[in-house]
């Protein structure tokens, strides 16, 4: 048994005992109480679920096991020579609530290399596609054609004890994270780059293997792929496209097809669409105004004009964050260090210093601060990577780390089918 998948089988294996004897003395207490209003309002705030991986504070941001994104800065093991963690650490920390060791995370870079083959069918179906077919649609797609790979499903089909689907869904998890920056690249080439294709590097880490298969070599792009593959990973449970993988996976669909499931949710613009739909925004503005170094008057007048005509700003707001989201601020530590004086990433800075004014003037909006998205697009088009069609795939191969690691979770505690209770508004009216 590999070293991760034994510490894992370890720890697992006593918060099972541990849970199910804290479930049964302390079953029958109230965790919290269901409002009308959250009911009809996207179940805003309602606990319901156990997420091991993460935990969102509406103040301070996110936490991996307890680690705030500058404590993972610090702490997390880094590429030779570089600044940002590996996010390789992070799948091992929220996988067995441990910060890895250099060695380990060396050992996790070698393992997802020896399983990143992908089959040829896979391209296969992918090159069927129409060109102009979403990337997250072929992102999607590809992951729903891997399933064929799935050993939990084969083994379930054989007859697999439930003690041991926990083995076979980190087996897939492994396999399917292993893969996923090769069918994420073959996408990005063969859309934009006329299927000019580039075959993997050896010996490199996850992140700038990635970068690699891209088209870009530069030092600087791989130490923020790093950061930017690390601080997508995981946002607590509840979020659309982590709660599609664990509502899936709850029916026992193996992780290729709840991963596929999650990246369907994911291309949502109220979600990790925004990414693009910030710097197609920002274009379009910068065109509209006819110059890349706009006034602050003017920004503001174009924000103003957007929200008149009854659309989102994108990047800014969150259904749980009531401050800048540290995701947007890790971000903007990565520009100041890295990226001297660039039109985009100024106006990424001077919409900063301007929405949160003009949304918390509408006295409706709960959040008028930057979320993850509202910076990734003008470091990503510093770097060259000006295709914004394709940013949510970014998003998604990050997303796999804290979803899939959530999945073990889930299949190891023997959590069961999710099914919440639905009401219709006659039933409703009744009851109140
Ligand atoms: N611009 C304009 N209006 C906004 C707004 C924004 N950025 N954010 C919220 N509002 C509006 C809502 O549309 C809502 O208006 P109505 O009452 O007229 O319907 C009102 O303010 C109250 O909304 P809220 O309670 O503050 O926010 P929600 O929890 O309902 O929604 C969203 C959270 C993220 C969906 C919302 O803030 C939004 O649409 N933001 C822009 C899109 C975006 O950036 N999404 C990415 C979020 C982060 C993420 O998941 N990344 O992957």
């Amino acid at each position: 048994m590999d070293p991760l998948k034994k510490k894992f089988a370890e720890k697992a294996a006593a918060l099972k005992t541990e849970m199910k004897a804290f479930s049964k003395e302390h079953g029958h207490k109230v965790v919290d109480e269901v409002k009308l209003s959250q009911v009809f309002g996207g179940m805003r705030g309602v606990k319901s679920m156990i997420w091991e991986t993460s935990q969102l504070d509406a103040e301070e941001g996110i936490r991996f096991r307890g680690y705030s994104i500058p404590e993972l800065k610090e702490k997390l093991p880094k590429a030779d020579g570089g600044k940002e963690p590996l996010p390789e650490g992070l799948f091992w920390l929220m996988l067995v609530d441990e910060i890895p060791t250099q060695e380990e995370v060396k050992w996790l870079s070698a393992e997802w290399e020896k399983r990143s083959d992908v089959p040829p069918y896979v391209f296969d179906a992918l090159d069927a596609l129409p060109k102009d077919t979403h990337p997250m649609a072929q992102f999607s797609i590809a992951a729903s054609a891997l399933q064929t790979e799935s050993i939990f499903s084969k083994k379930y089909a054989e007859g697999l004890n439930k003690n041991d689907y926990w083995d076979a869904t980190y087996e897939d998890s492994m396999n399917l994270i292993a893969k996923l920056p090769r069918i994420a690249a073959y996408i990005y080439r063969r859309v934009y780059h006329n299927g000019n294709h580039i075959s993997p590097a050896k010996g490199q880490d996850w992140s700038a293997n990635y970068a690699h298969m891209l088209g870009i070599e530069d030092a600087d792009f791989k130490s923020l792929m790093r950061l930017y593959l690390t601080i997508h990973a995981d946002h607590e449970g509840g979020n659309a496209s982590a709660h599609t993988v664990h509502l899936v996976g709850s029916t026992l669909s193996d992780a290729y097809l709840s991963f596929a499931a999650g990246m369907n949710s994911l291309a949502g613009p109220l979600h990790g669409l925004a990414n693009q739909e910030v710097i197609k925004w920002i274009f379009a503005m910068v065109e509209s105004l006819g110059t890349t170094k706009p006034s602050d008057e003017a920004i503001e007048k174009y924000i103003n004009d957007t929200l008149a005509s009854g659309r989102v700003i994108p990047g800014y707001g969150h259904a749980v964050l009531r401050k800048p989201d540290p995701r947007f601020t890790a971000q903007k530590v990565f520009a100041e260090e890295y990226i001297k004086d660039d039109d985009y990433v100024n106006i990424v800075w001077q919409l900063f210093n301007i929405v949160p004014r003009v949304l918390g003037a509408l006295g409706k909006v709960k959040n008028p601060w930057p979320n993850v998205d509202a910076h990734s697009g003008a470091l990503l088009v510093h770097y060259g990577l000006k295709e914004y069609s394709y940013y949510t795939v970014l998003f998604g191969v990050s997303r796999a780390l804290g979803v899939l690691s959530a999945l073990c979770w889930s299949r190891a505690l023997g959590f069961p089918l999710e099914r919440p209770k639905s009401m219709t508004y006659k039933a409703m009216q009744a009851l109140v």
